[in-house]
């Protein structure tokens, strides 16, 4: 049904084939209940599915018996504490003003939210070229804070940053946090903000300006953590609208495509139209793995044989194998948590970024999720009911020791397939 042209429903249902005098009993819902459940069964009983009818039923209010069981033990789970409520981040269409499961959507099923952590860059001396525009702007008042935001996965790597990336070609935008705070991303990441409480309206964009990524080359900001304090802003083609901020915090040690993007700029500063001083040189261990050493990114490099920030296929592989290798089997060199398993350090050094207010929490769809209505959804944080699986471990691990069988009760679950996927759930389930 998601990929027909039609407009309306009723043509949707007309090129099912129903009739067109049946049409206007479909306006009361339960009418569906009664249209397609005997179709769908005889489509699958031709398919040749196995299925034992005997045992289907209807889980909506329109079977009260099955409506009172879940009223009862939402009830019951309520009175136990296992049910809270609070904020989740949730995929969110701003047009339909309400959260977009799988299926309100006509693209980006399976879709999740990702998580980044949100660098405050503070600028410390704008570029010439940004200097003008941003001084012209009567927006922006002498003195105030503007913060660029790279948004990344790795903050335990946040001590070797030695740059920060704009594409020069995209538009950024100047977003209005306070009177005297103002942050640059894409629009698109902004949108995002808007429904995280991270500017003052809910759903507001505040733009106050736009500037093009090549307006922003050279210009210096402080990198928080970095041992470099203040960093130079340089130029990276490869950078997508479609992910983060479109700001992306560079650091040559641990991420093959700076180390490649910071190489190329070097050899080849006149062609980018930049001071080579810009580019730092100086590439300090961070995190220590088995295989690759104390700089894992200069080490893939080399073994990928990778020359140019061009080759994005090996590129993508030594990214994936970074990642996997400093997370799995990486210790910390430097930094307060030296010596500590980077598994373990990531999410201090996170903690200790979003203490000191040098960082925030920015998420969205981990892919285009579009919503029935046509919208591009959002991450929003919204007020939800959630059942409390990750905060209450003992619940968890009773629950799975009756899926089990082994608490005595003669759980059985008939289909192993269904077990091992209850399993799997239980896993990673936390809210
Ligand atoms: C610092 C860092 C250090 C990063 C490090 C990676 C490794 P995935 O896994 O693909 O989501 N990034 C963020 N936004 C980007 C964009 N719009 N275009 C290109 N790269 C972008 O990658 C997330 C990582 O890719 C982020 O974490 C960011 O670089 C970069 F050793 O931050 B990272």
């Amino acid at each position: 049904m998601k990929t027909t042209k039609a407009k309306y429903q009723f043509q949707v249902m007309l090129s099912l084939g129903i009739p067109r005098e049946e049409i206007h009993r479909f306006a009361d819902a339960k009418y569906w209940l009664h249209y397609f459940p005997q179709l769908w069964q005889r489509h699958l009983t031709e398919f040749g599915c196995g299925i034992d009818w005997r045992r289907s039923f209807i889980t909506t209010d329109a079977n009260g018996y099955y409506d009172s069981f879940v009223r009862w033990q939402m009830r019951r789970l309520r009175d136990l504490g296992k049910i809270r409520f609070g904020k989740r981040y949730t995929v969110y269409s701003p047009k339909d003003g309400q959260p977009c499961l799988d299926h309100d959507r006509a693209s980006g099923e399976g879709v999740l939210v990702q998580e980044y952590l949100a660098l405050k860059c503070k600028v410390m001396r704008w570029s010439d070229l940004a200097k003008e525009l941003v001084s012209a702007s009567t927006s922006i008042p002498d003195g105030a804070d503007v913060f660029m935001i790279p948004a990344t996965l790795r903050p335990e790597t946040m001590y070797g940053q030695t740059n920060l990336f704009v594409s020069p070609t995209i538009q950024y935008g100047v977003f209005k946090v306070s009177e005297t705070v103002f942050y640059i991303a894409t629009g698109r990441a902004a949108r995002n903000m808007a429904f995280q409480g991270i500017f003052p309206e809910w759903g507001t964009v505040p733009k106050v300006m736009e500037i093009k990524g090549s307006d922003l080359i050279g210009t210096l900001v402080h990198a928080p953590l970095s041992s470099e304090d203040t960093v130079y802003v340089i130029p990276m083609d490869t950078i997508k609208e479609t992910k983060g901020t479109g700001v992306v915090t560079s650091v040559p040690s641990e991420s093959p495509d700076d180390y490649a993007m910071t190489q190329e700029l070097s050899k080849k500063a006149p062609f980018y139209n930049i001071d080579p001083d810009w580019v730092c040189q100086d590439i300090l261990p961070i995190i220590d793995t088995p295989e690759y050493g104390n700089t894992i990114a200069p080490a893939l490099i080399k073994k990928l044989k990778i020359n140019s920030p061009k080759d994005e296929r090996q590129l993508a592989e030594a990214k994936e194998l970074a990642y996997k290798t400093g997370f799995y089997q990486g210790t910390m060199l430097f930094g307060p948590f030296a010596g500590l398993p980077v598994q373990e350090a990531k999410n201090r050094v996170r903690q200790q970024l979003l203490d000191s207010d040098s960082a925030f929490i920015y998420c969205e769809p981990d892919g285009q999720v579009i919503s029935r209505s046509g919208d591009e959804c959002v991450a929003a944080f919204l007020d939800q009911w959630f059942l409390t699986y990750g905060v209450d471990e003992a619940w968890r691990d009773d629950t799975l020791a009756h899926l089990r069988g082994e608490d005595g009760l003669g759980f059985n679950c008939f289909s192993t397939v269904t077990k091992h996927s209850l399993e799997q759930t239980f896993g990673w389930m936390r809210e």
